[in-house]
């Protein structure tokens, strides 16, 4: 039976499982399409990393023997969406059904759920395997518990999986070692070289395409230097395994002005992109660990960060989709300021953020939690501007992940399903953590008066404007607490900066 065999272009493994009972006289179809370039603005690097880890992997494909229709986006018939290239498909070939992996989208994974009525054969979507938990376990974990806190869901992962595990007990006898892991960059660590990879004359078609029609997206297409085959990927991974890892716990939490990549492996966007398989690099990151190359409290970490983490924000999107999108229990309601796009703000850590996310569709987890995540938190913007900016400007962003982490983790919209309590922190964390303050036109030790750095007033506004819903967090006593020492004239102050800051910026009538 013929089959028509849908990938797309997050989808880019060879044990994908759209492809596993390939046959002669199937056909692959592999697009690119405006619809899926165009519902957010994507980054240029994130469309042209993309549509060249495509066209290579279906060039595998192709050299393997299989029959591949691939559609460019410059193709005169392309039609711009998903839907309408797998009717041109049907229609120049004879298919008795279509096969498809589950997106990783809501969106897309509702409307591959209407293709059969649409078009009179059968659509079946198959189950995304190349994740480490299965929805199913993770329902079955989550179902019935009051508080879903991944550190329970992720020591059951290591039981599962094995990873640094010695018979039933964690190695090192402890399942995390997050308190070693917070330290503050020292001046003279050398930091690792990048492996720049040399785009070849697929990338470089790619490069000139997306230049051409992509124009007026943000960010810098060039250089580009990311992996775009599984191949250079594991280099990448070789890569970090030899120069990051050691000390990717040490300074996981820290940020240097100019500064994107630090000790941060840079293989989110390999991943979720299906290039490389997230078990095999945690199995690859525990045998570093087991040979001596690199300390528990760096290969803990990381590999937390992936077998607990990255399944658990997966496991929470699927579940609580599509509601959990619709949540904003914090009713933030502002815009987002110009500065998300331009940089042109002088906030010296929100503007290196900025920065480093135009030159590289990327910024580590810090800088997307701790600057551009707590600054849209404490000026209240609205949830799906903010959802929609991250989704856009990161070259590993999918819903399934950036979702949880956005919404959830930084602006604590989900009303604290996946943080206990929201990630908000003044001027004075940002200057433990980094280097920003030094050269910042704001001063970290001011509290208010134009000079004061937005983000000390901000916090205390912010716990001011969402007192009804965060008092009785049990987490914020103490800092309540605080606040109710407060005199009325620093609340006042509070309250006059924080709104003429927003005025000034563009965010508040
Ligand atoms: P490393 O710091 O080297 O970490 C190793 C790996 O662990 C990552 O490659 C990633 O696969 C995984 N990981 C680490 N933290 C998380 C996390 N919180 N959730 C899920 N996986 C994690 N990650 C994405 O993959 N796509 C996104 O769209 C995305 N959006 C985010 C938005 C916000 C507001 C925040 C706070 C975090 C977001 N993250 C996202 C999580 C994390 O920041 C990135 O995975 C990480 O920065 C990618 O860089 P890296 O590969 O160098 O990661
Ligand atoms: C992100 C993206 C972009 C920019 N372009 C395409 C494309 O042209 N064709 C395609 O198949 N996939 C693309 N993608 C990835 C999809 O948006 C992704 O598969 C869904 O968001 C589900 O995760």
């Amino acid at each position: 039976m013929p089959r028509l065999r849908l990938v797309l272009g997050d989808q880019l493994s060879d044990s994908i499982a759209s492809l596993a009972d390939y046959a002669d006289g199937d056909l692959i179809l592999m697009a690119e399409v405006a619809e899926e370039t165009g519902y957010v603005p994507h980054h240029k690097k994130k469309i042209a990393f993309l549509f060249s880890a495509m066209r290579h992997f279906a060039s595998r494909l192709e050299g393997g023997g299989k029959a591949v229709r691939y559609v460019r986006l410059d193709d005169p018939d392309n039609s711009g969406s998903l839907k309408g290239e797998v009717v041109r498909a049907l229609k120049a070939g004879s298919y008795e059904e279509v096969v498809v992996v589950e997106p990783g989208e809501y969106r897309l994974k509702a409307e591959f759920e209407t293709w059969s009525d649409q078009l009179g054969l059968p659509v079946r979507i198959r189950r995304d395997d190349r994740f480490i938990c299965t929805l199913d376990r993770f329902n079955a974990w989550a179902e019935g518990r009051k508080r879903l806190t991944m550190e329970y869901f992720y020591r059951e992962m290591r039981r599962e999986t094995g990873l640094l595990m010695v018979g039933d007990e964690p190695e090192g006898g402890q399942w995390n070692f997050d308190k070693d892991n917070r330290k503050a960059l020292p001046e003279d660590v050398s930091l690792p070289d990048r492996a720049f990879v040399e785009p070849d004359e697929m990338t470089r078609d790619v490069l000139t395409l997306v230049g051409d029609r992509f124009a007026d997206h943000f960010g810098d297409l060039e250089p580009f230097g990311y992996a775009v085959t599984e191949e250079d990927a594991r280099a990448q991974l070789d890569g970090f395994i030899t120069q990051g890892l050691p000390c990717f716990g040490d300074y996981q939490d820290a940020l240097k002005q100019g500064e994107a990549f630090l000790f941060h492996s840079v293989l989110a966007l390999y991943m979720n992109a299906g290039l490389l398989d997230p078990l095999e690099v945690c199995r690859k990151v525990e045998t570093a660990y087991r040979q001596g190359h690199a300390p528990l409290n760096a290969v803990e970490g990381f590999i937390r960060q992936i077998l607990g983490w990255r399944e658990y924000a997966r496991g929470i999107y699927w579940r609580f989709m599509p509601d959990y999108l619709e949540r904003n229990a914090l009713e933030a309601h502002r815009k987002l300021p110009d500065f998300y796009w331009t940089a042109d703000t002088e906030m010296a850590c929100v503007r290196d953020v900025v920065t480093t996310t135009r030159k590289h569709a990327y910024a580590h987890h810090i800088q997307r939690l701790m600057v551009t995540g707590n600054f849209a938190l404490l000026a209240g913007i609205d949830p799906r501007e903010v959802n929609a900016w991250y989704l856009a400007v990161y070259a590993d962003a999918y819903e399934w992940v950036e979702a949880p982490n956005t919404h959830g983790m930084a602006l604590f919209a989900d009303g604290g399903l996946m943080a206990t309590k929201p990630y908000a922190a003044s001027g004075s964390y940002i200057n433990k953590m980094s280097d920003h303050c030094k050269g910042c036109s704001y001063a970290v030790s001011k509290k208010n008066g134009p000079k004061a750095c937005p983000l000390n007033y901000l916090y205390w506004n912010f716990l001011m404007e969402n007192e009804e819903l965060l008092r009785g967090n049990h987490r914020l006593s103490m800092i309540y607490k605080t606040l109710d020492r407060m005199s009325d004239e620093k609340r006042e102050a509070v309250r006059g900066d924080s709104h003429r800051f927003f005025k000034r910026i563009g965010i508040e009538q």
